[in-house]
C-alpha cells in the first residue's frame, strides 16, 4: 500500500481517468494530424479525421504505425515541433537496418521523469534514497530515463552506466545504494561479481530495491536475482519509440506492471488482424501516447506480446496493468510449425539447479527445417564426475522442454562461465539461418 509519488494521477477514480485520457487523446490525434505529415497522409487516406473521436473506443478507426513508419522518416521526419523547441534526441539502432530518432521536448523530459520516479516509490524509494543507475548511458533510452527519474523524485543518483562490474559492486556498498537500475541479465552479473568478490549482498548491502527491465526475465531468474541482492523487484517496461523505461512498472502487489495511463493508452490486437482484443486476451500491445509534444505516436505496434489485466490492485493504484511481457512477435521461434518464446525455455532452464541462468539458443537450418541448439553452462559447484552424470541432465533438461514447448531441443552443455555475460540486452537467440 502508498509509496506513492503522485498519488492524485495514480490513484485517480477510473471515470475520471477515462475522461481525462479522452481529451488528452483528441489533443495529441490533432496535434499528430496537424503537425506531421505521415499521419495527415495516413488518416487522409483511411478517410478519419481527428475529430471522429468523441470516445477512447473511436481509437480503433486511426491506422496503425510500425517501427518502418519511422526508419521511412529518419531523422526528424516525424517530429511535431520545431527544432529549437527539441531539448534532447534519443535512438535506437535496432538488430537491423536504419536508426529510428525520437525527440523530447522539456515537458516530455519532465513528464518521462515523473513516470521513473512512481516505480521508485514503488519499490519504497524516496528523496532520500540513493538510486545506482547501471544501465548504459547514451542514446539507448535507459540510462538518462532512470536518471531523470532519480531527479525527479530528489534522489541521489549514482550514474555509474553499465560496465566496470567490480566498481558497480564497491559502489553499492560504499555509497550504501538503495536502489539498482539495470537489465536483469546485469544485475545477476553484478550479484555474482560481489558474492565472488566475498560480500552477501543480501545481508551486507544497503541495497532494498531492483528497478529492472528492457528485456524478458523468467519467474526463476528473478528470484535469483531478488534472493541473491535480497530486494524487492520491480519489472520496468518501456520502449525508445513511445518514451523509454517506465511506461509501465510494478509495484510490490505484483501480478503485472501498472501503464502510465495518464500518458499513455494500451490497446491489445491480433497481431495478424490487427483487431482489437478484450481486456485479459494476450496478443500485441499497441501504444498511443497521449501528452507527447515531440514525438507524437498514434497506434503504433510494439511487437511485444502481453494481455491487460484491469483487477483492482490492492496497492490502490487505478492504471490498468499489462502482464509481464511473453516475448515479441518478432522474437517469437516458429519451429517446425510450432510457436516458441524464449521466455518459455529460459523457465525450463531456471527449474533446474544445476544450470546456470545465462543460455544462448542457436538456430540453423538442415534442410527444410529448423533446428535449435540450446547452449547452458553448469552451476560452478555442480560436480559432474562422469560422463553419465552430464548425460542424465542434458536427456533430463531435453526431455523436460519437449513436455513443455513440444519441439526437440538439441541441448549443449558447456563448462561455468563460458556463455558471454551482458553488461545490458542480454542476446539470446543467435540465428544462423540466414547465413548459411
Ligand atoms: O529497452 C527501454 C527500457 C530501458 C526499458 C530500461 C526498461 C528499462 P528499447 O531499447 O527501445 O527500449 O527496447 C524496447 O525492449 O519493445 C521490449 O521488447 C523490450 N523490453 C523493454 N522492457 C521490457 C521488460 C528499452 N520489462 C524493447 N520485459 C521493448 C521484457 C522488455 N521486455
Amino acid at each position: 500500500m502508498g509509496n506513492y509519488f503522485q498519488p492524485e494521477i495514480e490513484t485517480m477514480p477510473r471515470d475520471e481517468l477515462r475522461a481525462q485520457q479522452l481529451e488528452s487523446l483528441k489533443w495529441s490525434v490533432r496535434h499528430a494530424y496537424d503537425n506531421v505529415a505521415l499521419y495527415r497522409q495516413r488518416f487522409d487516406e483511411a478517410g478519419v479525421s481527428p475529430d471522429d473521436i468523441t470516445s477512447l473506443e473511436d481509437i480503433s478507426k486511426l491506422p496503425f504505425c510500425v517501427k518502418q513508419d519511422m526508419r521511412d522518416a529518419y531523422p526528424f521526419g516525424m517530429f511535431a515541433l520545431p527544432k529549437e523547441e527539441v531539448a534532447r534526441i534519443h535512438a535506437s539502432s535496432g538488430t537491423t537496418g536504419q536508426a529510428t530518432v525520437v525527440g523530447h521536448s522539456r515537458r516530455d523530459l519532465d513528464n518521462w521523469g515523473d513516470c521513473f520516479a512512481r516505480g521508485i516509490a514503488m519499490v519504497g524509494g524516496s528523496a532520500a534514497s540513493t538510486i545506482q543507475v547501471s544501465y548504459g548511458y547514451g542514446l539507448f533510452t535507459g540510462g538518462l530515463g532512470a536518471h531523470d527519474g532519480g531527479e525527479a523524485m530528489g534522489c541521489t543518483v549514482i550514474p555509474t552506466s553499465s560496465g566496470n562490474t567490480k566498481r558497480q559492486v564497491q559502489m553499492l556498498r560504499d555509497c550504501g545504494t538503495d536502489i539498482l537500475a539495470c537489465t536483469p541479465s546485469y544485475a545477476l552479473l553484478i550479484a555474482d561479481t560481489a558474492i565472488e568478490m566475498g560480500y552477501d549482498p543480501a545481508r551486507d548491502f544497503a541495497i532494498s530495491g531492483g528497478i529492472f527491465g528492457a528485456e524478458p526475465c523468467s519467474e526463476n531468474m528473478r528470484q535469483e536475482i531478488a534472493d541473491k541482492l535480497g530486494i524487492q523487484y520491480c519489472d520496468v517496461y518501456g520502449l525508445s519509440e513511445i518514451m523509454g523505461p517506465g511506461v509501465a512498472m510494478e509495484c510490490v502487489e505484483r501480478g503485472g506492471l501498472h501503464i502510465a495511463e495518464d500518458q499513455f493508452y494500451c490497446e491489445i490486437i491480433d497481431p495478424d488482424t490487427g483487431e482489437v482484443l478484450p481486456e485479459g486476451e494476450w496478443g500485441e500491445l499497441v501504444i498511443t501516447t497521449l501528452t507527447r509534444e515531440c514525438s507524437p505516436m498514434i497506434r503504433y505496434r510494439t511487437r511485444d506480446v502481453t494481455r491487460i489485466v484491469s483487477d483492482e490492485c490492492a496497492c490502490g493504484r487505478t492504471h490498468r496493468k499489462i502482464d509481464r511481457l511473453r516475448g515479441r512477435t518478432d522474437d517469437m521461434l516458429i519451429i517446425r510449425g510450432v510457436n516458441v518464446f524464449p521466455s518459455q525455455i529460459e523457465q525450463v532452464i531456471t527449474g533446474f539447479p544445476e544450470i546456470a541462468s545465462q543460455y544462448q539458443i542457436v538456430l540453423t537450418r538442415k534442410g527444410a527445417l529448423d533446428a535449435v541448439e540450446l547452449q547452458v553452462e553448469t552451476e560452478p559447484d555442480f560436480q559432474i564426475d562422469t560422463v553419465r552424470v552430464l548425460e542424465d541432465l542434458k536427456r533430463r533438461l531435453q526431455a523436460e522442454l519437449k513436455g513443455n514447448l513440444q519441439v526437440n531441443v538439441d541441448v549443449k552443455i558447456v563448462e561455468p562461465k563460458t556463455i558471454e555475460r551482458s553488461m545490458g540486452k542480454a542476446k539470446r537467440v543467435i540465428d544462423l539461418r540466414e547465413t548459411e
